[in-house]
């Protein structure tokens, strides 16, 4: 009989214990009536200016928080925090993805109860974090148009992690000689019947729309505790 190498062992015992901790994170969001939205894409396709932009929209009407991993700094928490929403920056220090107990860790202490919407930035690399569940309700892959079309072709698997795609820097489309139809046929090559929704943080282009998604998401996903809520 062939042995399985021993790295591979390990690797599976890491994603066990993190898909343990995701399956109690889960359990408590939805108990608190939390809807949780991570987000993953490559280095620099506009997470942070997505959501600064999401949390100042949906601010005035929903409770929203937001953790945000990088490996250094604490610079995107600081802008993400300019919206008045509360922040929380996670550093992993050389790992290229955030896990579970390190979302665990964070939520410490935290009173989610009156929170609506609590956002996960991921760590900006388009592999590691396919692997790990952080027990959201939902997970958003980011592309921009400046990345090219080809992105998904070629890293499927954070795409098949993944729930929705956002393209992003709509604005810059025309400058980058962006094929939007390319792009919508590379990602559903991948992830047929992928829903996709098209962004600019700048401009607001089609914010409008993904905010209907994410709060009909929301109510769609936690009624009970969400009516109760309210009452
Ligand atoms: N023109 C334009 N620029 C954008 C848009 N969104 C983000 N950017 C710019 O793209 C750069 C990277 O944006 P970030 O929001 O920091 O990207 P990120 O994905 O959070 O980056 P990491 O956290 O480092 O992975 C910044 O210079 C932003 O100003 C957009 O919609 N239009
Ligand atoms: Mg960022």
């Amino acid at each position: 009989m062939t042995q399985e190498p021993r790295l591979v062992e390990v690797r599976k015992n890491i994603l066990k214990h993190n898909d343990v901790i995701a399956r109690g994170l889960r359990e408590r969001f939805r108990e608190q009536g939390v809807f949780v939205v991570s987000l993953v894409s490559s280095p620099g396709s506009g997470k942070t200016a997505f959501l600064e932009k999401v949390l100042t929209l949906l601010s005035p009407h929903h409770h929203v928080a937001a953790l945000v991993g990088d490996l250094a700094t604490e610079n995107d928490a600081e802008r993400l925090a300019r919206s008045g929403a509360p922040v929380r920056q996670i550093t992993t220090g050389t790992v290229c993805h955030l896990e579970a107990a390190m979302v665990q860790d964070a939520l410490e202490s935290w009173n989610l109860g009156p929170l609506d919407f609590l956002f996960i930035e991921n760590v900006g690399n388009l592999v590691c974090p396919s692997s790990y569940d952080l027990g959201e309700a939902l997970r958003l892959v980011l592309t921009s148009v400046t990345e090219g079309e080809d992105k998904p072709l070629k890293y499927p698997t954070i795409f098949n992690s993944a729930d929705v795609a956002v393209v992003t820097k709509m604005d810059l489309a025309h400058a980058v000689e962006f094929d939007e139809a390319t792009a919508v046929a590379n990602i559903r090559a991948v992830r047929p019947n992928m829903q996709i929704f098209k962004v600019s943080s700048k401009t607001g282009y089609g914010m409008e729309d993904l905010l209907n998604f994410l709060r009909s998401s929301r109510v769609g996903s936690t009624e009970v505790v969400v009516s109760s809520k309210r009452s």
